[in-house]
């Protein structure tokens, strides 16, 4: 029979993880080989990636994938959050790590890009949700710094790893989408902005699409690994998000149902799977994001805060304990806590920095007149009423501006494995929340990588159809109404 294992490399902001991802014409199992903490680290002022220490971690991951399969692998694919990138000399040496997009240095460079591009054309050019730290914001930063003249080419971070891989350059269309440089109706560079703020587009390498090859390990990577050659590198949806929205496990519980997705990670991506993408005032005043997705789709979603203010707040407390706070005890007594005490907007920019998280979440419940939590059990309840609360704001908003119902919601992402987070989810919805894979991300670039190969054939339909067997999926039906969740929200927004 045909089938084949894949490495997917999967880079979170939380973790990274190589996954082996065995793909048969209808059957698919997914073995994690590898995961290894993604810590950030602050030298001087600036906070960047430890990017020698994650690409030593998929290295690690792929020789471990291999130790399984006997050395072959029939491909490899790599996804990373978005937005950040390398710059790289004309040797193709990296000119210093690359920066963190919640660092602080974007401060001021909104104000600089308005200026030559209003916001509304901008966001009729790119549709893009205004985040502090799109590529747009860094590039106009690092303009400002004494490395930028030595600069020749700009590689987002899957693409990064995979020249390191391949020695061959590409930029990862649906990656690429998150810079806010590309137009998603032409699904290219917008000449208006690039030219608009003077940034060549052919710093970027060529555009690859989810499917495309991206070259093979080179020799000294099958030596350091112990793969046996040749082994495909393959494009596949490079932007974490986007193959994580190949891996949502659509129609697993009857068909023609509209759905409505959230991945929740480090962020909490909410919103529906387009064919067009919706670049109205409206739209833009919403705050809602087009970004790019496998197979000419359109991912129109809100960005939202997500379960790093509970990471933040766990880092915090760790720090006060000297040894890390147990999350399940934790999350039992949110549980039992007082239902939407206090909630934050998980919009707040107050809460992207790193930093003593409950005090911010304290301060911002003030602000905003609400009581603040006097325990760590009611932090934890206000930051998964607060974010179950954006989650319903997100999907009423992205189904009243596409003209688009949602019957059902399907939450993949490691918040998936947070029932509490799911429940208090699909009460703010009113709908019904299926919850998993957690893995979604890594099945979504192991199905792009199968279908690339041949291995499988068909649309996102038939790839998704893979999903249905196997999975644990858990189901949670709304209760109790949605009145306190609707009264909560008029408390917060008006
Ligand atoms: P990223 O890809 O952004 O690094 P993940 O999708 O791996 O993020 O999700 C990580 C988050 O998932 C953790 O911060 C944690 O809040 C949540 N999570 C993971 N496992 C569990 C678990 N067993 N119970 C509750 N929450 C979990
Ligand atoms: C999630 C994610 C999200 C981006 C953020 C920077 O991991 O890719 O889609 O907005 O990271």
């Amino acid at each position: 029979p045909r089938g084949g294992a894949f490495a997917a490399v999967d880079l979170g902001a939380s973790s990274g993880r190589v996954m082996l991802v065995t793909v048969g014409a209808d059957r698919l199992d997914l073995r994690e080989v590898h995961r290894f903490p993604n810590r950030p680290v602050r030298m001087g002022p600036t906070l960047y990636w430890d990017i020698p220490g994650l690409y030593r971690g998929v290295l690690d991951g792929l020789r471990e994938a291999g130790r399984i399969t006997g050395g072959r692998l029939a491909g490899v694919g790599i996804d990373s959050w978005a937005v950040d990138h390398g710059l790289l000399d004309a040797d193709g040496a990296l000119l210093g790590n690359p920066v963190h997009y919640r660092d602080a240095r974007m401060e001021g460079t909104a104000e600089k890009v308005a200026a030559v591009l209003p916001p509304d054309r901008l966001y009729a050019a790119t549709g893009l949700q205004h985040l502090p730290f799109n590529t747009i914001y860094q590039l106009t930063a690092a303009r400002g710094g004494a490395a930028w003249s030595a600069v020749r080419r700009v590689m987002l971070i899957p693409d990064l790893i995979a020249y390191w891989l391949t020695g061959e350059a590409g930029t990862e269309l649906t990656n690429a989408s998150t810079t806010q440089l590309i137009d998603p109706r032409t699904r290219d560079w917008s000449r208006e902005v690039t030219d608009a703020l003077d940034i060549d587009p052919g710093l970027f390498p060529p555009l690859r699409r989810p499917g495309d090859p991206a070259g093979q390990l080179l020799p000294h990577v099958l030596a350091e690994t112990g793969l046996t050659g040749p082994v495909p590198v393959i494009a596949v949806g490079s932007h974490d998000t986007a193959s994580a929205v190949v891996g949502v496990p659509v129609d697993a519980e009857g068909t023609g149902r509209r759905f409505g997705y959230i991945a929740t990670g480090t962020w909490s991506l909410a919103g529906l799977e387009l064919t067009e993408p919706v670049l109205t005032e409206e739209s833009r005043r919403a705050n809602f994001t087009n970004e790019l997705g496998v197979d000419g789709t359109v991912r129109y979603l809100r960005n939202i805060m997500g379960l790093w203010l509970l990471q933040e707040c766990l880092r915090t407390w760790e720090a006060e304990d000297g040894a890390a706070p147990d999350l399940s005890e934790l999350l039992a007594a949110a549980g039992r806590a007082e239902p939407l005490r206090s909630v934050v907007d998980a919009g707040d920019e107050s809460l992207i920095a790193p930093g003593d998280m409950p005090a911010r979440i304290a301060e911002a419940c003030r602000r905003g007149g609400e009581p603040a939590p006097r325990e760590r059990a009611e932090t934890v309840r206000c930051v998964l009423d607060s974010l179950a609360l954006a989650h319903r704001r997100a999907l009423a908003d992205a189904g009243r501006l596409a003209g688009h119902d949602i019957d059902v919601v399907h939450v993949v992402g490691g918040g998936a494995r947070n029932e509490l987070l799911c429940r208090l989810t699909a009460e703010a919805c009113g709908l019904p929340v299926v919850a998993g894979p957690a893995e979604a991300a890594a099945l979504g670039n192991a199905l792009v990588q199968a279908r690339a190969t041949g291995v499988v054939t068909g649309g996102l339909a038939e790839l998704r159809a893979l999903l249905r067997s196997g999975l644990p999926l858990r189901h949670h039906e709304p209760r109790g109404g949605t009145e306190p969740w609707r009264r909560a929200e008029e408390r917060l927004h008006g």
